[in-house]
């Protein structure tokens, strides 16, 4: 579809923009990726960095679940640690992240130097330069807020705990600011970027944010990710778990939408985040209950979505076991579920 025809008014940016639609509109984190039999496809002949480093191949995995289910948003198919090597930091995926050398002292932080934006991931611009052609739906854009960088950059992994992050935070806090520093410059230039290349939105992902108790937060990821949010002149979301505790700190935040995840209902969340957008927050193991089971808890989502607007969403991404048959229900039920009726009805029980 040519880009003239992708309007302003699609449901989605809508309903980030702070509008109570009649349908909520629904994508899902993790919709690319290996649940598809067809992205599995690709991964036998090509590595993930070969896929999100080729454009034609992350264009094509990006629309793939736009094509099979009709979502109403695409997200460009890359990874949070994509802007990591321009910097000098080398990933690996095993399928995680894994880097041969996790940032540990000053000398290292200080080797690291701060890329031009158009050499962050040239591979990315041309993506999304396609996706403003081909996509029939807004393309959101994203990388990871500072902290949730940094974690990966220190830690070298995943893990458990991150007991090795959150004891860095204590013993070399000057290290893990500068590291900070340099990790929001860097995300900035590469989130304007995106915004440059044709992304409609762009959604932060602090996956690990939860970590951490409210006063290392408010040292170590808020000022980081507010200068991120403000940087970036495009709607956003930002995307956290096991964040309650953190709830008055994210009222702070310049951001259109908040994805939350499914510990606490929406209704709590519309509570102590008023007028912001909600986007979330279905348990992704939902997908992998009997039909019924996906249906109720679904509709109990859209139910305490309703008050104000609500973007559909899994509370994190789709396990990659999920049968796509799942999914499509899960659509459908999104899809019928009459905001403005329901609303309605509430207001007469
Ligand atoms: O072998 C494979 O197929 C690679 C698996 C895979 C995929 C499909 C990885 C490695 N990343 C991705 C894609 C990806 N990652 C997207 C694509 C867009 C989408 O459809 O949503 C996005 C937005 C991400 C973001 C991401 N990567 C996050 C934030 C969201 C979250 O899940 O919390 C995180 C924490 C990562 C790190 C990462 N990359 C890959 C994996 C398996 C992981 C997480 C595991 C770990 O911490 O070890």
């Amino acid at each position: 579809m040519n880009s003239n025809v992708l309007s302003d008014d699609s449901l989605f940016l809508r309903a980030l923009r702070g509008e109570d639609t009649d349908r909520a509109p629904i994508w899902l984190m993790r919709q690319a990726g290996r649940h598809l039999a067809e992205y599995r496809q690709l991964k036998e002949k090509h590595t993930f960095w070969e896929l999100v480093r080729t454009p034609e191949l992350a264009t094509l995995v990006t629309l793939q679940p736009v094509r099979r289910y009709g979502m109403d948003a695409a997200i460009l198919f890359s990874d949070i640690m994509t802007p990591l090597p321009a910097l000098g930091i080398e990933v690996e995926f095993k399928p995680g992240p894994v880097l041969a050398n996790p940032i540990r002292t000053a000398a290292q932080v200080e080797a690291l130097h701060l890329p031009e934006a158009q050499v962050i991931a040239p591979f990315v611009s041309e993506t999304l330069r396609n996706l403003r052609e081909e996509s029939p739906v807004p393309v959101i854009g994203f990388a990871a807020a500072p902290l949730t960088l940094a974690t990966y950059a220190i830690e070298g992994s995943g893990s458990k705990d991150y007991a090795t992050f959150r004891s860095f935070l204590r013993r070399e806090p000057m290290v893990a600011h500068a590291l900070l520093e340099l990790l929001t410059e860097v995300t900035i230039r590469y989130l304007r970027m995106q915004v440059d290349s044709g992304a409609a939105a762009v959604q932060i992902f602090d996956s690990w944010a939860g970590l951490h108790d409210g006063p290392t937060f408010r040292e170590f990821g808020l000022p980081y990710l507010r200068r991120v949010l403000q940087a970036v002149q495009a709607p956003g979301i930002y995307m956290g778990l096991n964040t309650a505790h953190l709830a008055e700190q994210l009222a702070e935040l310049p951001v259109n939408a908040l994805s939350v995840d499914w510990r606490l209902p929406l209704s709590y969340w519309r509570g102590v985040l008023p007028g912001r957008t909600l986007q979330g927050n279905l348990d992704p193991a939902q997908l992998l209950a009997p039909a019924a089971s996906l249906t109720a808890a679904a509709q109990a989502v859209l139910r305490e979505g309703l008050g104000g607007p609500h973007i559909f969403n899994l509370g994190h991404g789709v396990i990659p076991t999920t049968d796509p048959g799942s999914v499509e229900l899960l659509v459908d039920t999104v899809r019928q579920f009459d905001r403005r009726v329901a609303f309605a009805d509430g207001m007469t029980v």
